[in-house]
C-alpha cells in the first residue's frame, strides 16, 4: 500500500506548556485508559513518556528518510549489551523541554520528580562496556552520524541486588513487567536464525563446490526499534533491539496429540533466547545459550544490513562503503563468519571478494586483556550449534595460516599462537584471533590498554598486521553525566561560560581561569555541598546510616572484581579506624566510604568482599569511640540511576585497579568531570586523566603496569613479609582473620586472608596498600583546606573536556568507519 502524502501534511506536535498538557491528558484518557483521579505515578510516567515519545516520532522519521535518500554510509554498532538506564530526563533533556514538561506537570498538581522516579532503569548490560555503547548512541546522534545501535532486548536485565543479612542476593529484573513507552514493536522485521543441523555439499550451477546448512532448527529474530535523541533533536537514531519468537514450522510427519504439545513445548522454549542477560563482566561462562544468544542477534543483525543496504544496490562490492560495523568485544565476532557465509553461500560470492568485503566491513574493539575473559569456545560446540560456520572458520584459518610468515621460517610456536584454535587441550576457537583476522581496524580503550595489546595479546598479529592496532579513549556523554545528573554544576557552568560545553565539552576549559577565583569556588562548593545533601538523603533512605555532609564522600562505585582491589580500599578503612580509635583526641577529617557495585552471582570471592563491606559497616558505623568521624556504606543495587545521584556528590573517586588490568574505566572519568579528586594507580584511562588534570590534582599511587609485570616475571613476592614489616596492614588484616568484623563466623573471611598471604596476592593488595594509604593521607590533608580542594577539583573538572564521548566517536568515524554527519531535512517535504 502506498498512500500519497507530504510529511508536512501531518501535524507536528507543540513543544510549548499548553500542548505538553493537552497532550498528557489525551495519552492518559485514551491510551492508558486512565482517569485522572485514578492515575498512579506509574500512569503518570507512561502517560508523559508516550507524549514525549510523539515529539521524537516525525523527527526520527526525518533522519532515517535523509539518510536513506543521501545513501549515507552507516555505522552499525553490534554489541550484547546497552546500559541505558532512564530515558525521560534524557530525552526532554535533549529536545529542549525539560522546562516546559515540568510546568506542564506543575499545572496538573504534579510533581516532576516523582514522574521520573516512577521510570524504570533499562539495564540491558554489566557495566563499563554496555554503558560505553549507551554513550556512543548518545554521542553519535548528537553528532549527527548515521550510527544504528544493534542487540538484545533481555526481558530481564541485570539482576536486581539486595542484600540480605549482608549478604549478596540477586532478583530478576523485569524492568518490561509494566510494558515500555520507549520502544516501537516491529512484528513485520522478523529474520530466520538457525542452529544445530548439518552441512549438505553440493556442486553448484557451474560445478563448483557449495555448501547448504540443513535439518537446523529455526528461531525468529523479531525487531523492536528505540529512538535515540541526540542533542537538540535534530537527530533521532534507532537503536534496534531483537526478541525471540517461535516459528511456526512444524513437523507434520508425526501429527498427534501428544507431538502437538511436544512441539509447541520446543516453540516456547526457544524463546528463552532473549529472555536473560548473562550476569558476568569481564569474566565469560562459556554456556551454549550464551554462544547461541550472540549468534543470534548477530545473525539477525547482518540480515537487516544487508537487507537495507539491498535497497540501493545489487552487487556487494560497495558494503564496505556503506557500512562499518563495529563489534563490541569478541561477543559478536562470530559475524566474521556469518557474513562470510552470507556471502558465499547465500549470494554466490567468490570466497575471495567475500572476505575482501568481509575484513573491510568489519572493526573490533577489545575491551579487557584479563585472559579468564576472553572468549574461546569449544570447537565441539559451534560445531554441534553452527555447523557451517565452524567449517568457515576452518577455512579462515587454512588460508591465514599457508601464508604467515610463521609458516615460511618454520616457527610453529608462532603458528600455533596465531592460528584461530587453540589446540591445548580441549580444543577452542579463539574468538579474539578471528575478531582479529576478520577486521580491518582493531582498537583498544585507553593509550596504555592498546600498548598492551601490541605487547601481550595481541603481539603476534601486530607483527603480522602492524597497522591494524590503534587507540580509541574512552568517553562519556557530558549530555548524561553532568548536565542532566549534576544540575547544579551544569547551570553554575552555563552561567559563566555559556552552554556550548554541552554539544563541544572542550569548551569547558574556560573554566580554568575561575579556580583562581574566590567567589567562584564557593559556588562551585555550594553544587558539591547540594550534592551530598542529596545522597546523604539517599543513603539514609536506603541504608538508614546518617552521615556527615561534611565528611569526605570517598566513592568506589564499580562491579566488584578483584582486580578493581576493594579489598584495598576496605583494608584502608580498617587502618583508618584503627588510627581513630588510637587517637580519639586528634582532629579528624571526617571521611564517608561510599561502595556500591554487583558481584557476578557465581563470583564467591566477589560476593565475599561484599559481605566483609557490609560487616566492616556494621561495625565501624556503631562504634562510638570513633565520634563518627568514619561511616562506611555500601549501597544496594548500583545501576545507571544510582550512578546519576552518587557520581556528583563525591569529592575523591577510588580508580585503583592493580596496574595494567583495567582497560581503561569510564566511571573514572565521570567522576573527575563531576569535580571529584582521583586516588588511583597509572591504570587504563587514569594515565591520560593525569596527564589532562595535571599531576599536581590528581593523587596517584602504586606500582605502574611495567613494574607489576617485571614483578610477576621475577616469580613474584612474598606478601608475608610486606604484611610483616607494615604494623597497620598486619593490624587490619589480623582482626579480618580472627574474627573482629565476623563474630559469629570468625573463619568466614579465611579465603581472603588465604588469597593475600599464602595465595600469593595476586592483584598486590599487599604491595601497593602502604604507597596508598600514604595517598589517603595526602588527600585528607589537602581537604582541610577547602580553598585548596576547590581549585583542584574545578581544575579536573575543567580539564576532564576531552574525555568526551563526542571526541572518541569523532574518531572512530575518521579513522576507523569513515562515517559523516547527515543533516537530516526537517522541512516537510519528504514522501513517506
Ligand atoms: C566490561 O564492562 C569491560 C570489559 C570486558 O571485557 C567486559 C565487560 Cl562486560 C569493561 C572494562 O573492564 C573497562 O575497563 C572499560 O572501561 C569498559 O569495558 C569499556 O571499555
Amino acid at each position: 500500500m502506498d498512500a500519497r502524502y507530504k510529511s508536512r501534511d501531518i501535524e507536528r506536535r507543540s513543544l510549548d506548556v499548553d500542548g505538553l498538557k493537552r497532550s498528557f491528558l489525551e495519552w492518559l484518557v485514551y491510551s492508558v485508559g486512565k482517569d485522572a483521579r485514578a492515575a498512579t505515578r506509574r500512569d503518570w510516567f507512561h502517560t508523559v513518556a508516550l507524549a514525549v515519545r510523539d515529539r521524537v516520532v516525525d523527527r526520527w522519521m526525518d533522519t532515517t528518510r535523509s539518510y536513506y535518500q543521501e545513501d549515507a554510509k552507516r555505522v552499525y554498532y553490534l554489541s550484547l549489551e546497552f546500559l541505558i538506564g532512564r530515558l525521560l530526563t534524557n530525552s526532554l533533556s535533549n529536545l529542549g523541554i525539560v522546562d516546559e514538561c515540568r510546568q506542564a506537570l506543575d499545572r496538573l498538581g504534579l510533581s516532576m520528580e516523582d514522574v521520573v522516579d516512577a521510570e524504570p532503569d533499562a539495564a540491558l548490560g554489566n557495566g563499563g562496556l554496555g554503558r560505553l555503547a549507551a554513550c556512543f548512541l548518545d554521542s553519535m546522534a548528537s553528532q549527527g552520524l548515521p550510527g544504528y545501535g544493534y542487540g538484545i532486548r533481555y526481558e530481564f536485565g541485570l539482576f536486581e541486588q539486595r542484600f540480605e543479612n549482608g549478604w549478596q542476593v540477586e532478583y530478576p529484573e523485569q524492568w518490561l513487567q509494566f510494558g515500555n513507552p520507549w520502544e516501537f514493536a516491529r512484528p513485520e522485521v522478523l529474520y530466520p536464525v538457525q542452529f544445530y543441523g548439518r552441512v549438505e555439499e553440493f556442486r553448484d550451477s557451474v560445478g563448483d563446490r557449495a555448501y547448504r546448512w540443513v535439518d537446523a532448527d529455526r528461531v525468529l529474530a523479531m525487531a523492536y526499534d528505540t529512538p535515540v535523541v541526540g542533542y537538540g533533536g535534530d537527530t533521532i537514531n534507532t537503536l534496534r533491539l531483537w526478541s525471540a519468537r517461535a516459528t511456526r514450522d512444524f513437523n507434520f510427519g508425526h501429527f498427534n496429540d501428544g507431538a502437538y504439545m511436544k512441539a509447541v513445548e520446543q516453540k516456547i522454549l526457544s524463546e528463552n533466547l532473549s529472555r536473560v542477560l548473562y550476569p558476568n563482566d569481564a569474566t565469560e561462562t562459556g554456556k551454549e545459550l550464551r554462544l547461541k544468544q550472540e549468534y543470534f542477534f548477530t545473525s539477525a543483525s547482518l540480515q537487516d544490513i544487508l537487507r537495507r543496504y539491498l535497497q540501493h544496490h545489487t552487487t556487494f562490492e560497495n558494503l564496505p562503503n556503506k557500512a562499518a560495523i563495529q563489534l563490541n568485544d569478541t561477543h559478536p565476532a562470530i559475524g566474521i563468519a556469518e557474513l562470510m557465509r552470507l556471502l558465499v553461500d547465500q549470494h554466490a560470492l567468490r570466497w575471495d571478494d567475500a572476505w575482501e568485503i568481509t575484513r573491510a566491513t568489519f572493526a573490533y574493539t577489545n575491551h579487557t586483556l584479563l585472559p579468564e575473559a576472553l572468549e574461546a569456545w569449544p570447537v565441539r560446540m559451534i560445531e554441534r550449534v553452527l555447523p557451517r560456520h565452524m567449517q568457515i572458520i576452518y577455512e579462515i584459518n587454512a588460508k591465514f595460516l599457508n601464508r604467515t610468515k610463521a609458516r615460511a621460517d618454520g616457527d610453529n610456536a608462532r603458528l600455533s599462537r596465531l592460528s584461530l584454535i587453540d589446540e591445548r587441550g580441549e580444543r577452542r576457537v579463539r574468538m579474539g584471533n578471528l575478531a582479529f583476522l576478520g577486521s580491518h581496524k582493531v582498537n583498544g580503550v585507553s593509550a596504555l590498554h592498546t600498548e598492551l595489546m601490541k605487547q601481550t595479546v595481541f603481539a603476534d598479529f601486530h607483527e603480522e598486521f602492524p597497522d591494524r592496532i590503534n587507540n580509541k579513549t574512552n568517553g562519556i556523554t557530558p549530555r548524561r553525566w553532568l548536565k542532566q545528573a549534576n544540575p547544579a554544576l551544569s547551570e553554575l557552568i552555563t552561567t559563566r561560560i555559556g552552554e556550548g560545553w554541552i554539544s563541544d565539552l572542550s569548551q569547558i576549559a574556560a573554566l580554568r581561569d575561575k579556580a583562581d577565583d574566590v567567589v567562584f569556588r564557593e559556588e562551585f562548593r555550594r553544587a558539591k555541598r547540594k550534592n551530598k545533601k542529596r545522597l546523604a538523603a539517599y543513603i539514609a533512605r536506603q541504608t538508614g546510616e546518617e552521615v556527615l555532609v561534611d565528611s569526605i564522600f570517598d566513592v568506589q562505585v564499580k562491579r566488584m572484581h578483584e582486580y578493581k582491589r576493594q579489598l584495598l580500599n576496605v583494608l584502608h578503612t580498617i587502618a583508618l579506624y584503627n588510627e581513630m580509635r588510637d587517637n580519639p583526641t586528634v582532629s579528624w577529617v571526617p571521611v564517608t566510604k561510599v561502595f556500591a557495585g554487583k558481584a557476578a552471582p557465581s563470583y564467591h570471592m566477589a560476593k565475599l568482599i561484599i559481605k566483609l563491606i557490609n560487616d566492616v559497616a556494621k561495625v565501624v558505623n556503631h562504634d562510638p569511640s570513633v565520634h563518627d568521624n568514619l561511616k562506611v556504606v555500601l549501597l544496594p543495587n548500583y545501576n545507571v540511576t544510582a550512578a546519576e545521584i552518587i557520581i556528583p556528590a563525591a569529592d575523591l573517586s577510588e580508580q585503583i585497579s592493580t596496574a595494567g588490568m583495567e582497560a581503561s574505566g569510564t566511571g573514572n572519568m565521570k567522576l573527575a568531570l563531576n569535580g571529584a579528586l582521583t586516588i588511583g594507580t597509572l591504570d587504563g584511562a587514569n594515565v591520560e586523566i593525569r596527564e589532562h588534570v595535571g599531576p599536581d590534582n590528581i593523587f596517584i599511587f602504586g606500582m605502574t603496569a611495567e613494574e607489576v609485570n617485571d614483578l610477576r616475571a621475577s616469580g613474584g613476592f612474598n606478601p608475608r613479609e610486606v604484611i610483616a614489616s607494615n604494623p597497620s596492614l598486619k593490624r587490619a588484616l589480623d582482626m579480618i582473620s580472627t574474627g573482629a568484623f565476623s563474630p559469629d563466623d570468625r573463619n568466614r573471611y579465611h579465603p581472603i586472608v588465604q588469597a593475600l598471604t599464602d595465595g600469593g596476592d595476586h592483584f598486590l593488595v599487599t604491595a601497593d596498600f602502604a604507597d596508598y594509604c600514604r595517598a589517603q593521607e595526602a588527600a585528607m590533608h589537602l581537604y582541610r583546606d577547602p580553598e585548596e580542594w576547590t581549585r583542584k577539583a574545578i581544575l579536573n573538572t575543567a580539564n576532564m573536556g576531552w574525555f568526551s564521548s563526542d571526541r572518541t566517536v569523532n574518531e572512530y568515524a575518521g579513522e576507523v568507519w569513515d562515517v559523516h554527519p547527515v543533516h537530516p531535512n526537517h522541512d516537510g517535504e519528504g514522501f513517506r
